[in-house]
């Protein structure tokens, strides 16, 4: 079951790329997600050897339900961006252009940012350049907590970074998109009664939880 509408990408180094993934999963006119590194010049870059990289966040995104400027308002309110915190160039915050609209988005609210603290802006903007994805494990990684809801829906390893209902359920299992949300697109998502019910519990005990890396 998936969705096939025009998408464009966006990406973002914003922290942990787990959170992130479940950040943006379950939020509307995200179609699809996948985490990786980037940002770097360094080749093949692994968790464990990520050179100059950063882990970020790469959304396909349907631009007719969810702005550019809707995800940098997300981007800006979700993480750590200030000169309060010393980032590990892992964790730096980050935004990678796809266009030279995107371009001037980013840079417009980063200006606009950087008037609000005072020019202590940590973030960089750059061009999008290669992508390396990351290992499966880090793909969903919520979700692929709760192996026997993925092996019930058939969301092995190769769907991971493709797949709508998982990006749907990474968020939603860990309380992101709400349960009003949830009940409205449930029914266009293919689970049946019992996984649905499954997803309902876990997204009620998490709810307003906020998300742990
Ligand atoms: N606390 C986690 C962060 C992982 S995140 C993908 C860990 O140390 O494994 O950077």
């Amino acid at each position: 079951h998936d969705v096939d509408v025009p998408t464009k990408k966006a990406t973002f180094g914003m922290g942990c790329f787990w959170s992130n993934d479940s950040l943006f999963g379950a939020t509307n006119g995200i179609i699809r997600t996948r985490v990786g590194y980037a940002g770097g010049t360094t080749k093949n870059p692994h968790y464990r050897n990520i050179g100059d990289h950063t882990e970020v966040i790469e959304l396909d995104y349907d631009p007719k339900t969810v702005t550019y400027e809707e995800l940098l308002d997300m981007f800006w309110k979700n993480h750590e961006y200030g000169l309060t915190t010393k980032l590990k160039r892992q964790y730096q915050s980050l935004i990678l252009y796809h266009d030279e609209e995107q371009r001037l988005a980013a840079e417009a609210s980063h200006k606009a940012m950087q008037i609000r603290c005072n020019g202590q802006l940590r973030t960089e903007i750059a061009s999008a350049d290669a992508f390396y994805p990351a290992e499966d494990y880090h793909q969903k990684y919520r979700l692929q907590g709760h192996k026997d809801l993925c092996r019930s829906l058939g969301l092995d390893s190769s769907k991971l970074q493709t797949s709508h209902l998982a990006a749907r359920l990474n968020g939603y299992l860990v309380g992101v998109g709400g349960m009003a949300q949830f009940e409205q697109e449930v029914g266009r998502l293919g689970l049946n009664e019992k996984q649905a019910e499954y997803v309902r519990r876990e997204l009620e005990r998490n709810e307003g939880g906020g998300l742990s890396c």
